[in-house]
């Protein structure tokens, strides 16, 4: 199987990750669709009022998929966090990632752990892992149950103190979880290029463990405008087997309409490659 393709669209709440506001989330999809992606990436903070059930549709209408639901909005609305807050906070981090795994159960998706994690600090930071595993713990079982997976996103240092490169969170699933199937890696190639010693060699390390990539350049625009070499990255994760998703997480820079323009076309160079 051919790896896919899938960019961030927001349901909720504007991002920066998106060519479209919430509004025009539909406009998104099409785009997408016009584009020849497989999926979207859906940015989801709360389902207070969301119909889940229609959007699923109109992914089915336009014949695309869901890649995985990106979750990190509610840390800055609602300060949740999994952990380094009171008990009743990570308790409640806790029920929404699992209605995460709901939605992603009826979407066919993963559910990114990223910033909702906690973030941490370096003088605490073997704790913290500690703490971090424990309050997985019931995630990684109610994932396995419901055949879901979890994405934990290895994060650069200027904005997490935990799980910065791939190989340290290759060794947080191996060695604090005990290595569950359901639990993989989302490895965002903007953060990558500021902590992994070098690209191929943290495919190599990753495996199978490899289950989501965010696609950013250098300097977090679009690829071509940085210096990351994706020519020989994708070359790699195909050499690897790589068939899970690869989802644009970039900036709308240099422009919005070069995003717009460019997204199809370097699609399908990649896929050629
Ligand atoms: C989220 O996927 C990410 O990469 C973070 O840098 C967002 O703050
Ligand atoms: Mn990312």
């Amino acid at each position: 199987m051919d790896m896919k393709f899938s960019a961030t669209v927001t349901l909720q709440y504007d991002t920066v990750f998106s060519s479209f506001s919430a509004a025009d989330y539909v406009k998104g999809l099409d785009w997408m669709k016009e584009n020849r992606l497989d999926g979207a990436e859906l940015c989801i903070s709360n389902y207070d009022n969301l119909d889940l059930g229609k959007v699923k549709a109109q992914l089915d209408e336009r014949g695309l998929g869901c890649s995985t639901i990106s979750t990190g909005q509610a840390r800055g609305l609602e300060g949740l966090s999994l952990i380094g807050v009171p008990a009743d906070v990570t308790a409640r981090t806790q029920e929404r990632f699992k209605k995460h795994i709901d939605a992603a159960k009826l979407l066919g998706s993963k559910v990114t752990i990223g910033l909702m994690r906690g973030l941490g600090s370096l003088d605490t930071a073997e704790r913290d892992l500690d703490e971090l595993s424990e309050a997985m713990k019931p995630l990684v079982e109610y994932a396995g149950k419901n055949g879901v997976t979890l994405c934990l996103e290895a994060i650069n240092r200027y904005e997490t103190a935990l799980l910065n490169s791939a190989e340290a969170t290759v060794d947080f699933i191996e060695n604090r979880l005990g290595n569950p199937d359901c639990v993989g890696i989302l490895w965002d190639l903007f953060h990558a290029n500021i902590e992994d010693i070098g690209f191929e060699r943290s495919i190599e390390k990753m495996g199978k463990k490899l289950k989501h990539v965010h696609i950013a350049d250098s300097d977090r625009m679009f690829p071509g405008y940085g210096h990351t070499d994706f020519e020989t990255i994708f070359k790699c994760l195909k050499k690897n087997g790589f068939s899970e998703y690869c989802s644009f997480e970039c900036f709308n820079l240099p422009s919005l309409d070069v995003v717009l323009r460019d997204t199809g076309s370097w699609v399908q160079k990649m896929r050629e490659l």
